[in-house]
């Protein structure tokens, strides 16, 4: 016999499976593992068919087409990718003021793996009781400027939790962002039920410090989910080329008609007009930066 569910949970090998209210714990056909061009067969999100075996365990038959997925590059491949979730819609990208600190970079590439993966981002910046930094209004300032919602978040305090948390309502959300930003706490808070590890950040190194190892969905009372995923320090960028970075660069692309030179780099020719809206302060300096250094990693 067969059921439906959801993959909720994931480590290696092994998945739980949520099917009508309950949670089977399941490995993977053999068959699944070699179908697929990511490492990942099966994926936190995934609608599965599963067979249950007497002992109360059961086996992923099959894996239905994904909607959409975050995923990277695997590690030393250009060809495979690894599947964190699949079948979300939003991308909630978690920052903080400080420990760790504010990386508008890194915030960036997770908004180009988002557009390739088909989803809606938002950006959280957390941790705003250590202090209002004027990056801070950089970043809402440039965001909103191209359509992407910002939220200013204390998981201490409570602040800017409700505006938030009404984002998800309804939604299927992924958490990501680096380690020790405050992901698991803010669920924490808005999932009275859960009760996720969270760690302190080391005061050695005012660095995070890894606690959430496996990516984990969790169902919200009124529709809809949300998962938390474990902080990644780097994020490296699937099938992005020199050439198109600066379509990922919304306030970017739409200027480089204005460009002397067909194919300008925007880094160093002359009569670029997105070196002239940086300067004029069209373009924030962090978004020309994070272009910068994406256009000279590929
Ligand atoms: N001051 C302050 N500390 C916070 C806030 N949110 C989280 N923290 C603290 O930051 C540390 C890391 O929080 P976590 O929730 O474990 O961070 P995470 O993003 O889930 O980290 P990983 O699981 O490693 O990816 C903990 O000590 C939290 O108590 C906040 O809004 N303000
Ligand atoms: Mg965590
Ligand atoms: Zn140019």
């Amino acid at each position: 016999m067969t059921v439906e569910g959801i993959v909720v949970r994931g480590h290696g090998k092994s998945f739980v499976v949520r099917s009508k209210g309950k949670e089977i714990s399941c490995e993977i056909r053999g068959k699944l593992k070699y179908s697929t061009d990511s490492i990942t067969p099966v994926a936190v999100g995934d609608d599965v068919v599963i067979s249950e075996n007497p002992e109360g365990t059961g086996m992923i038959e099959e894996v239905k087409e994904r909607r959409s997925m975050f995923f990277r590059p695997a590690k030393g491949s250009d060809v495979k990718r690894q599947v964190i979730a699949a079948n979300i819609d939003q991308l909630a990208v978690v920052s903080s003021v400080r420990e760790p600190e504010l990386k508008p970079g890194l915030i960036d590439r997770f908004l180009i793996a988002s557009e390739i993966g088909g989803l809606k981002p938002v950006v959280v910046i957390n941790k705003i009781d250590l202090g209002r930094i004027p990056l801070v209004d950089e970043l809402l300032a440039g965001y909103s400027d191209i359509d992407i919602p910002v939220y200013i978040t204390s998981a201490v305090t409570g602040e800017g939790l409700e505006s938030f948390e009404k984002t998800l309502n309804g939604h299927r959300t992924i958490l990501a962002g680096h380690s020790g930003v405050g992901k698991s706490t803010i669920l924490n808070r808005l999932l009275p039920d859960i009760d996720l590890k969270v760690k302190e950040v080391s005061h050695a190194t005012k660095r995070g410090v890894h606690t959430t190892s496996l990516v984990e969905l969790f169902e919200l009372r009124h529709g809809g989910f949300v998962v938390d995923s474990p902080g990644l320090k780097v994020l490296a960028l699937w099938e992005v080329e020199k050439e198109n970075v600066s379509e990922y660069f919304p306030e970017i692309f739409r200027l480089i008609d204005g460009c002397r030179f067909t194919g300008c780099s925007h880094t160093h020719e002359p009569d670029c007009a997105v070196k002239e809206a940086v300067d004029k302060g069209m373009i924030p300096e962090f978004r020309y930066k994070s272009y910068v250094t994406i256009y000279n990693s590929l």
